[in-house]
């Protein structure tokens, strides 16, 4: 009867157990990768995890009214088999976690002569470019600083403060570095985990699956503005993406041509305000004039009260 309700409880514990690991939507190889190798390594724990717990209430259930217990003296077909056991969980855990790190999403992007120069703005060690055969790879440079994150699209001078975009079903490099003291770019959703460093560039790489919009943050304490040091990962479309890019560098380079022209516009706008302004003047004006009207006339009825407090003062 007890054995059946141990069973039960042990059995409902595993399925909340493999309920709770389900993948809620592959968001990006990197999570894919990871949210995988966790099932994997649940499938082994769990099954470890009842065995062992089941011999240990077996025992206490079983020797529990013993009252001079003997120690196990030498058994040495145990002692193989646990060793045994425990080197082939070791493995099957150590081969596991090796296929998925060794994938560049995961472990980081290793330079190598089938890759070409990384685009960045700094001469830092560190950047990894894409391969060559990655023709419509993306390249974004990632600058944190106290307290936020600048971030420059592929060479060009768009820039865009706590927000990252990046295009779905393409390589993205994200070449991350600080420009003071110690940061760390995180985003869970995508699987994107980075120090930002200053004088050096870590190099991260992504593809991303589902279009969305996602918080990042700073993942590494760095002052009174830690906190703060957050903003919005925005994976678009690949044709979106390239729209976006192609109207900030259009609008980039109107505010380089026309400085002046832009600034006469915005005088303009200037002047129009000051109209405006004048017209809530002359409306404060009528609203003075409103208010004196209003303030006789509740000094009249002061007056009127007070006349009616002399009234009462008569009849007492
Ligand atoms: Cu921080």
């Amino acid at each position: 009867m007890r054995v059946t309700r141990l069973a039960t409880a042990a059995l409902g514990g595993f399925l909340l157990l493999a309920l709770a690991a389900d993948p809620v939507l592959a968001q990006s190889r990197n999570a894919n990768l990871i949210n995988d190798l966790n099932t994997t390594l649940l499938y082994a724990a769990v099954p470890i995890t009842i065995l062992v717990e089941g011999i240990l209430i077996y025992t206490v259930l079983k020797y529990r009214n013993n009252d001079e217990p003997t120690p196990t003296q030498e058994n040495r077909r145990l002692e193989i088999t646990w060793t045994v056991a425990t080197a082939i969980v070791l493995l099957f855990v150590g081969f596991a976690s090796y296929q998925v790190l060794a994938v560049e999403v995961v472990g980081d992007p290793v330079p190598g002569e089938d890759r070409i120069e990384p685009t960045v703005s700094e001469d830092f060690e560190g950047a990894v470019g894409p391969k060559e055969t990655e023709d419509n790879a993306v390249e974004l440079e990632v600058q944190a600083f106290t307290y936020g994150w600048e971030t420059t699209y592929e060479g060009t001078n768009v820039t865009t403060n706590n927000q990252i975009r990046i295009p779905t079903d393409r390589p993205v490099y994200l070449h991350i570095t600080s420009r003071d003291w110690l940061h760390m770019l995180h985003q869970p959703d995508l699987g994107l985990k980075q120090q930002a460093q200053p004088g050096q560039y870590n190099t991260i790489k992504t593809v991303a699956y589902e279009e969305g919009s996602h918080q990042f943050y700073c993942t590494e304490y760095c002052g009174v503005g830690h906190s703060q040091m957050n903003g919005e990962f925005i994976v678009m479309s690949g044709d979106d993406y390239d729209q976006w890019l192609q109207e900030q560098q259009q609008a980039e380079q109107q505010e380089g041509e026309g400085g002046g022209s832009g600034g006469q516009q915005n005088g303009t706008n200037d002047q129009q305000n000051s109209t405006g302004g004048t017209q809530n003047q002359t409306g404060g004006t009528q609203n003075e004039t409103a208010g004196g009207s209003g303030g006789q006339q509740n000094g009249t009825a002061g007056q009127q009260n007070a006349t009616g407090a002399q009234q009462n003062e008569t009849e007492a």
